[in-house]
C-alpha cells in the first residue's frame, strides 16, 4: 500500500467513526425501548434470535435466524454463518450463548433471558457467529438434535 493510499484511509475511518457515534446517539434519544420492542415482536418467546443487521433487522441482504434449544450451524440458513449483528435472548429460563464456530466451537457471547446486544461490535463479535444455544443444550452441540 502507497502512503498516498494509506493517508486518503484514514479520514474515511474517522468519518465512520462519528456516523456511528451519531447513530448510537440518535438511538439513545429515540428510546431505550424501541430495540427491545423490535425484538419482541420478531423474536418469540421461549426462543433465542440473531440478524444479520444492528438493532435486531435484518442487514437488506442477508436474512435472521432463532432456535428454541440449540443450532450447530448458520450456514445455508436465511443469516448465514458470520453475518450476525445483534442478538437476543427472548428465552424464559436459560442463559443463550452465540460460539464463533459450529458445534459451539471457538469463543462465545452469552445473554441472560429477555436482553440482548443490538451491537455486536460492542463485544467484539460483529459477523462472527456461527452456532447458537440455550445453556442447558451445549452439551448436545455437534448431535442431530441440534442440526
Ligand atoms: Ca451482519
Amino acid at each position: 500500500m502507497s502512503d498516498m493510499q494509506r493517508t486518503q484511509k484514514k479520514p474515511r475511518r474517522r468519518i465512520g467513526a462519528i456516523i456511528a457515534a451519531a447513530s448510537l446517539l440518535a438511538a439513545g434519544l429515540l428510546g431505550v425501548t424501541s430495540p427491545a420492542q423490535a425484538a419482541s415482536s420478531d423474536c418469540g418467546s421461549g426462543r433465542a434470535c440473531a440478524w444479520s443487521g444492528y438493532d435486531y433487522g435484518v442487514d437488506g441482504f442477508w436474512g435472521w435466524t432463532s432456535w428454541q434449544y440449540c443450532y450447530n450451524d448458520f450456514t445455508g440458513g436465511s443469516l448465514s454463518n458470520d453475518k450476525a449483528s445483534s442478538f437476543y435472548n427472548n428465552g424464559n429460563a436459560q442463559v443463550a450463548r452465540m460460539y464463533q464456530y459450529l458445534n459451539a466451537g471457538g469463543p462465545y457471547i452469552s445473554r441472560p433471558i429477555k436482553s440482548g446486544y443490538p451491537d455486536l461490535n460492542t463485544v467484539s463479535f460483529n459477523d462472527r457467529a456461527t452456532s447458537g444455544y440455550f445453556y442447558n443444550y451445549i452439551g448436545s452441540a455437534g448431535t442431530s438434535f441440534c442440526n
